[in-house]
């Protein structure tokens, strides 16, 4: 069973976690409009790897007996002034997911619920990863001063980024 407070922050969690699945997709969507295949590919990974994240949490608060309530999502910005600005924007955004994972644990702490605070680990984890990976993408930006030849071969290279969900799995 789950505390009232831990469901709910639960369920919190799960709204963001969609929530970055939409803001990414409009920023996949917004690549797409200026012509950035391999950005685009890049953060339509992205927003289904925030599925997964997503859904991880739904089906646990399931295992554990708890109830999911989904709530709406806030419309996700649309429109971004540029290549650089926009990965500046999607690591701010994990910064952020990061503070709410740690406030999310804090609560698994002070709840005394082992089982939530090993669950939580993986996200723990997870956003060192997330947060590395768009910090370096950040400095090669700034590298190549986000544009000219030095975008179309980062553009490239983002073209093969794929899910997968075995993967994802198994990192479980
Ligand atoms: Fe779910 O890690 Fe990004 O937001």
């Amino acid at each position: 069973m789950l505390t009232q407070k831990l469901q709910d922050a639960l369920n919190e969690q799960i709204n963001r976690e969609f929530f970055s699945e939409y803001l990414y997709l409009a920023m996949s969507a917004y690549f797409e409009s200026v012509e950035l295949e391999g950005f685009a590919n890049y953060f339509n990974v992205q927003a289904q790897e925030e599925h997964f994240h997503a859904m991880k949490m739904f089906n646990f608060v399931h295992d554990k007996g708890g109830r999911v309530y989904l709530k709406a999502l806030p419309e996700p910005k649309n429109e971004y002034q540029s290549v650089i600005g926009t990965i500046e924007e999607s690591l701010e955004h994990e910064r952020f997911i990061t503070e709410s994972i740690n406030k999310l644990m804090d609560i698994a702490i002070k709840e005394n619920d082992h089982s939530v605070i090993s669950f939580l680990k993986w996200y723990v984890d997870e956003q060192v990863e997330e947060e590395a990976t768009l910090t370096k993408l950040v400095a090669k930006m700034k590298m190549i001063n986000g544009e000219g030849l030095g975008l179309l071969t980062i553009d490239t290279e983002l073209l093969s980024r794929k899910f997968d969900l075995a993967a994802e799995k198994a990192g479980a």
